[in-house]
């Protein structure tokens, strides 16, 4: 089995001076080059003491050294941790209580404020988004390391976080084999190659940025145009120039308010993917009524990396998820007794195959929790596969918010607000949003008289930006069924509209 850092090995070796990441404004880097920056890091890492197994937590900027910095990673046997940029301080203190790592990168602006982490156990260190810091002081000195410590499909690669619905966060483990499998799989069905011309705005610390479209292009050995954040102008701008877009659905429905957005300014591209959270079926239309092409709309999760597509040549149906990928098995079972339901019905979405993950890093009964004993992982997600053989998706079993494709677990927030002084209770849901696609919302209850719902929203900056409340609605009490349970249904449906008029 070959690792993503061997198969970039052996296409940087075909590709040597082609072009790997293109940028506005900045040099081009080649493969060659790249390999070079790969080498070098994992010279550091060796010097640092990264043995096998180690992790390597990242919160930094995105830049082609970080990405330099996962391959290295993966070189020296270590487990890639990236973090959400937008993770506070108090975040971080969990994941790096959780995983232990032997070096937490960050970026050089939050040196000072990190410095109290590094110990025997800990170093620190920094890499900024222009690729300069103490970590590329030591690349440049270390000696380069070009060997690769061999690693197995079953061996581990990179820890992903991804919110709890009881509010702790789960470190999904993911092995060398899911990564390789997946990305060979997906360059197979959307054909990608090293004729590809990727556009790449996606943030790097999540799978569909850093599993899907990153580790595509080092395979393919395809050029990215790397953007630092999506702007809709600008993709417009740089289409001409690209054949591939990979984007949440907000791309899509920012793209779609552009006026230049036309057939003529996509002509030369040949796919547009969607994923990460449900596109509207009238986007998906009203694309394709714009530009003649149809968006390729994907389903996966962290821990299962892509399951489904649509077919590159078949009907892109929208509103669907497609079928799965090669050597993965989907099927839809009864929520209550786990039998499989009968064609058409609605049910758990549930996965087997190389692309699923080994299990939530010191959580086993999580992970069991999780698993059904013939080894299929229970997604959350509820949906049907109609007798046209297409998954669609229809709902969430799990309590989850997807905001402009960041997943945000109420329980987290609303521990977070039911813990301010006055606060009862809360209940925190998504509601339709145009741009973000759901919004995160929080309904509050006084413990007596009255609450300032900005002092409330003012009072989560622990908490990351895209996890704080949009609106805060303070009421007298919260909707509860027979069994004391919060309606969380009946709230999304009295403020459906919160949002309706919102500026993007
Ligand atoms: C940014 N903000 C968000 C937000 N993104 N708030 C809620 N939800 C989000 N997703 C905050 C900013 O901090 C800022 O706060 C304010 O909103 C305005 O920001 P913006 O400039 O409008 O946002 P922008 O930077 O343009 O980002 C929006 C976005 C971005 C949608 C382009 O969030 C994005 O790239 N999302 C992709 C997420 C992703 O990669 N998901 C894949 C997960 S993997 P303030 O305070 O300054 O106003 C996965 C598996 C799979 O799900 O299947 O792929
Ligand atoms: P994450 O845990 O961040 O990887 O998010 C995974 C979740 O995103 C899945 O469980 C789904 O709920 C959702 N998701 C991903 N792709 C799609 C899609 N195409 N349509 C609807 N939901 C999606």
């Amino acid at each position: 089995m070959q690792t993503i850092h061997d198969h970039f090995i052996q296409t940087a070796e075909v590709m040597q001076g082609k072009t790997l990441f293109e940028r506005p404004g900045q040099p081009d880097i080649s493969f060659a080059q790249m390999r070079g920056m790969v080498e070098a890091l994992a010279g550091a890492l060796t010097a640092i003491g990264v043995a096998p197994g180690d992790r390597v937590a990242v919160q930094v900027e995105k830049s082609p050294e970080a990405i330099a910095l996962y391959l290295a990673t993966l070189q020296v046997g270590g487990i890639f941790l990236p973090l959400n940029t937008a993770y506070t301080g108090a975040e971080i203190d969990y994941f790096i209580g959780d995983a232990a790592p032997r070096l937490f990168v960050c970026d050089p602006s939050l040196a000072a404020s990190h410095a109290h982490r590094a110990g025997d156990a800990l170093a620190v260190l920094t890499l900024g988004a222009d690729g300069q810091g103490t970590l590329a002081d030591q690349a440049r000195t270390a000696t380069p390391r070009e060997d690769a410590h061999p690693r197995g499909p079953e061996d581990r690669a990179a820890i992903l976080y991804t919110s709890g619905t009881t509010g702790r966060s789960k470190g999904a483990v993911l092995t060398h084999g899911n990564l390789t499998s997946n990305t060979e799989a997906l360059l197979e069905h959307w054909r990608f190659d090293a004729n590809d011309r990727l556009i790449h705005a996606l943030p790097i610390f999540h799978t569909h940025g850093l599993f899907v479209a990153a580790n595509m292009a080092l395979v393919a050995g395809a050029t990215m145009i790397f953007l630092t954040k999506f702007d809709a102008e600008q993709a417009i701008d740089l289409i001409a120039r690209a054949t591939v877009l990979m984007g949440v659905p907000t791309f899509y429905t920012r793209l779609l308010k552009s006026p230049r957005l036309d057939r003529e300014a996509t002509s030369g591209m040949r796919l547009f993917v969607s994923g990460s959270a449900p596109l509207l079926a009238e986007d998906h239309r009203a694309f394709t009524d714009r530009t003649g092409q149809r968006i390729l709309e994907r389903y996966g999760m962290t821990e299962t990396c892509m399951i489904t597509s649509n077919p590159y040549d078949g009907d892109r149906i929208a509103g669907a998820v497609g079928m799965a990928l090669p050597g993965i098995q989907v099927r839809i079972t009864d929520r209550e007794t786990g039998d499989p339901v009968a064609p058409g019905e609605i049910g758990l979405i549930e996965v087997k195959g190389p692309n699923v993950f080994e299990g939530y890093w010191n959580m086993p009964e999580k992970t069991a929790a999780e698993f059904r004993p013939d080894g299929f992982f229970i997604t959350g997600d509820l949906g049907t596969i109609e007798a046209d053989g297409y998954l669609r998706i229809v709902g969430r079993d799990k309590d989850l918010v997807i905001s402009g494709g960041y997943n945000v677990y109420p329980k987290e927030v609303e521990e977070a607000i039911d813990a301010l002084p006055g606060v009862l209770e809360s209940a925190v849901i998504g509601l339709p949003h145009p741009d973000l696609g759901e919004a995160v919302t929080a309904i509050v209850v006084p413990k007596s008289g009255t609450l300032d719902a900005d002092q409330i929203r003012a009072a989560l900056s622990d908490l990351a930006r895209f996890k704080q409340p949009r609106q805060v609605i303070v009421v007298d009490a919260l909707p509860r069924n027979v069994m004391g349970k919060v309606q969380k249904a009946e709230l999304r449906k009295t403020h459906a509209g919160l949002y309706a008029q919102a500026l993007a």
